[in-house]
């Protein structure tokens, strides 16, 4: 008989996404598909291949039949609700914080470590970050050839990575900053938004995002780290098997919508070029090479956002560091860096 899927959080930011994403799926294993969300969203009715569904609230007894389950929900939401859909016999794909780094729980890009799916003594795999997530599909590839030895990193985070608020506060910015001559005088774009009725205070984001850049991501955690920085170095590891890969992470929520991009900088153990990284990159069917830079072709969020790649350019050549490639990298956070990873991780246990 074919698998029963479930989505937990289906009425969600990358819920929705998820949707479109199995709408989309040229291949499909599935048998019943159940969504589900909380009390406050069940009754609602979506649409998923034709069949109209009604979105059931979270409880025990929804994950009863269900093979796999996916989990597009707070940290919190995971932690409590995870292991009662495993208990029931499901497997627990979950996009949240809350297992990643469990030595019982695998951390899958498939790119990188599908075979991991295999070993999960929770019933729990988890789905990684999705600013780690944007570069993992590039970095496996380089990896499996040259042996990554060192990261350095610098993102450029999407509003979105914050949810819905994040992606509304944006617009409100920039709405209240449009015509009103600011970004020329330090402190006028805090004025101009309080002026708009936009207090700080209000915000997901601890500086105004509009005509600025801002380095905090996620939440603080002391001797100057944020929890994104943390993750990056903590996922990257684990993901690539490296446990004392040396990873330094600098994130920066930036004023786009969707999709995060990174600034990368490895080094490897074996010698690189420029021609081979090319490739390797071109031999990655989940990698789409945009590299043309005297012609002004690079990723940029603008241009990429809503596509399922990692899409990779600017490579080069680091002119003072041996076997050291510098690389910018873009990738939709709600798709391959949420949903689809997810996705594709459940569709890779219905098939087995
Ligand atoms: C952001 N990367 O851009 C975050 C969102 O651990 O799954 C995802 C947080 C997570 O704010």
């Amino acid at each position: 008989m074919a698998p029963t899927l479930a989505l937990v959080g289906a009425t969600g930011a990358v819920g929705s996404v998820m949707i479109d994403i199995l709408n989309a799926r040229p291949e499909w294993p599935w048998g019943e598909v159940r969504l589900i969300a909380s009390p406050r969203s069940a009754g609602k009715k979506l649409t998923v291949r034709g069949e109209e569904l009604t979105v059931q609230a979270l409880a025990p007894e929804v994950f009863d039949g269900v093979d796999v389950a996916m989990f597009d929900v707070p940290d919190e939401v995971s932690a409590e609700w995870g292991p009662i859909a495993a208990s029931r016999g499901a497997v627990v794909v979950d996009n949240s914080g809350a297992f990643r780094m469990d030595d019982d729980v695998p951390l899958v890009v498939p790119e990188c470590n599908l075979d991991k799916i295999a070993d999960r003594p929770r019933g729990i795999i988890a789905n990684p970050n999705c600013t780690t997530l944007s570069m993992m599909a590039a970095l496996g590839a380089l990896h499996r050839t040259f042996g990554l030895r060192e990261l350095v990193v610098a993102s450029y985070q999407a509003v979105s990575g914050a949810g819905v608020a994040g992606v509304e506060r944006l617009y409100a910015e920039l709405a209240a900053v449009v015509g009103k001559g600011v970004g020329v005088r330090a402190g006028d774009v805090r004025e101009a938004l309080e002026a708009a009725g936009l207090p700080l205070a209000d915000s997901p984001f601890p500086a105004p995002l509009a005509l600025n850049v801002v380095p905090s991501a996620g939440s603080y955690k002391g001797d100057g780290w944020f929890s994104e920085e943390l993750k990056v170095r903590n996922e990257s590891r684990k993901i690539l098997g490296i446990p004392d890969l040396k990873v330094s992470a600098t994130c920066v929520r930036v004023p786009v919508v969707t999709t995060h991009s990174l600034a990368v900088h490895a080094t490897f153990e074996q010698p690189v070029t420029v021609e081979r990284a090319h490739e390797l990159f071109a031999a990655q069917p989940s990698v789409t090479l945009v590299d043309d830079p005297s012609n002004g072709v690079f990723p940029t969020p603008a241009d990429v956002v809503g596509g399922d790649p990692t899409y990779v350019g600017r490579i080069r050549q680091a002119l003072d560091f041996p076997n050291t490639l510098d690389f910018f990298v873009c990738g939709d956070n709600l798709r391959k860096g949420a949903a689809l990873n997810t996705y594709e991780i459940a569709e890779a246990l219905a098939k087995r």
